[in-house]
């Protein structure tokens, strides 16, 4: 059912502690952790705790769920102090678009010049 944990994502997982994360922060809805394989000199990820597979799936079902993760990519953005130069929060959605991870998440990219369009 949409919003319940999936026994077999990572990502679910991360959010009860069964797969380890370096967590810069948590609200009741969303958790946000640094990447395990960072694309810039910060990168952190923002999930929901309540699996949707996609950001788009995330909206159409929750759509104040969607904005905790919106808000929090903001506020990640501001404990970095990455305002000042820019960011970027990018939801890769689909697996030719990058997705690999099929639970909704939100990268917040920063900390150096970022290229556009992206590759
Ligand atoms: P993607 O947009 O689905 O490709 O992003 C998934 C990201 O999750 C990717 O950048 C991975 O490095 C990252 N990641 C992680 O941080 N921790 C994990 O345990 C796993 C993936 I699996």
């Amino acid at each position: 059912m949409a919003g319940e944990p999936q026994a077999d994502c990572l990502f679910c997982k991360i959010v009860t502690g069964d797969v380890p994360a370096t967590i810069v922060r948590e609200t009741d809805t969303t958790v946000a952790f640094r990447d395990i394989n960072p694309q810039a000199p910060t990168h952190v990820l923002v999930i929901p705790r309540a699996h949707y597979a996609d950001a788009a799936a995330l909206a159409a079902a929750a759509p104040e769920l969607a904005a905790d993760v919106l808000r929090e990519a903001g506020a990640v953005a501001a404990d970095e102090k990455l305002e000042a130069h820019g960011y970027r929060v990018v939801f890769n959605t689909g697996s030719g678009a990058g997705q690999t991870v099929f639970h909704a998440h939100a990268h917040v990219l920063g900390g150096r010049g970022l290229q556009w369009p992206p590759g």
